[in-house]
């Protein structure tokens, strides 16, 4: 009697392992179909909006101020628990003359206008890529590669060349992203996993300032570098020394020209300061899934208000918000 009870329970576990089947292990059907019904290739158009960081009413020389007053904090030897307060100091201090003496080294790129043209453009990106959703018992791993890239401009649409957006030679390049989908429970919507491309935004930035905002304009961003000046940048800073909590911070026209020198070879790598070099996006979040004739096999993916993206470096005074829309139809 005694042998036919305890027989099963200590083979148990081992049962477990070997059919990877018990309890919560077990697939849910219901998933598994969905995630079946969802297999293959899509075609995504995608609508991202990049112009988070541009969006604060800055100009280009208060954007470039804020990186400034970050350098300079860099350069003083003071506690980590003033640092804050430090910066409140210095911001209060150099924030306002250096923007005025950089907007007036950069009249081209002062201009509200200027930003805000930018700004347009930047928020309304086609993103072409495709999807490929392979089942894996209730998931789906997926594959999803950026082929294209464009803006809509008074002239119509206009392509960015790929060699603008993707990262190029550098090792960093990567126009394509693998992750994992989740169909979920209780209807046909699938959670994408946050997913990372390391597309280039501030080329793009640089490259449709030239190209579309400053086209009838004789100055181009390359000339950004040569026009900063940072004796007339730091000559404009008079202060007395800066006090924080009865210290005197250190700060002097040395240090704010070695930070001076640090932002115009900043700015070299960097769209207007804005978006590292390194920067790259990443989105994910909820679509619905959608069979249009009912036969099964899901048709089209759309993204949901539960669908966002962030930048993965950005300077930390400006947003890291990057909103994201798609629309994905099934490859015949
Ligand atoms: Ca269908």
């Amino acid at each position: 009697m005694r042998k036919t009870i305890t027989t099963p329970i200590l083979c148990l576990p081992l049962m477990c392992l070997l059919w990877a089947g018990c309890d919560d292990d077990e697939p849910n059907p219901a998933l598994v179909a969905q995630a079946r019904s969802m297999e293959g290739s899509y075609q995504v158009q995608g609508r991202w909006d990049l112009s988070g960081p541009l969006q604060e009413g800055e100009t280009i020389g208060e954007l470039s101020a804020d990186l400034l007053v970050e350098l300079a904090v860099n350069q003083l030897t003071i506690p980590s628990s003033l640092k804050d307060e430090a910066r409140s100091a210095v911001r209060a201090v150099i924030h306002r003359p250096s923007t005025l003496a950089i907007d007036a080294l950069l009249p081209e790129l002062a201009e509200a206008s200027t930003r805000e043209a930018l700004s347009a453009l930047l928020a309304n990106l086609e993103v072409s890529s495709t999807l490929t959703l392979t089942p894996s018992g209730e998931r789906l791993r997926a594959t999803e590669t950026i082929t294209a890239m464009s803006v809509e401009t008074d002239l119509g649409a206009l392509s960015i060349p790929s060699e603008i957006f993707s990262a190029g030679e550098e090792r960093s390049a990567t126009l394509s992203s693998e992750f994992i989908a989740r169909p979920q429970d209780g209807g046909l919507a699938l959670e994408l996993d946050r997913h990372e491309f390391s597309v280039r935004g501030d080329r793009v930035a640089l490259w449709l300032l030239d190209e579309v905002v400053l086209k009838d304009v004789a100055f181009k961003t390359s000339m950004i570098t040569d026009k900063l000046n940072c004796d007339t940048i730091t000559g404009a800073l008079e202060f007395d020394p800066i006090r924080v909590a009865g210290i005197n911070i250190g700060l002097n026209l040395s240090k704010l020209n070695t930070a001076c020198a640090q932002l115009v070879s900043t700015l070299e790598s960097r769209a207007l300061g804005l978006f590292s070099a390194d920067s790259g996006v990443q989105h994910g979040g909820r679509a619905e899934a959608i069979d249009e004739d009912s036969d099964g096999q899901v048709d089209r993916l759309e993204s949901t208000e539960a669908y966002s993206g962030e930048w993965t470096v950005v300077l930390s005074s400006v947003s890291p918000q990057l909103a994201v829309e798609f629309e994905a139809d099934r490859a015949e």
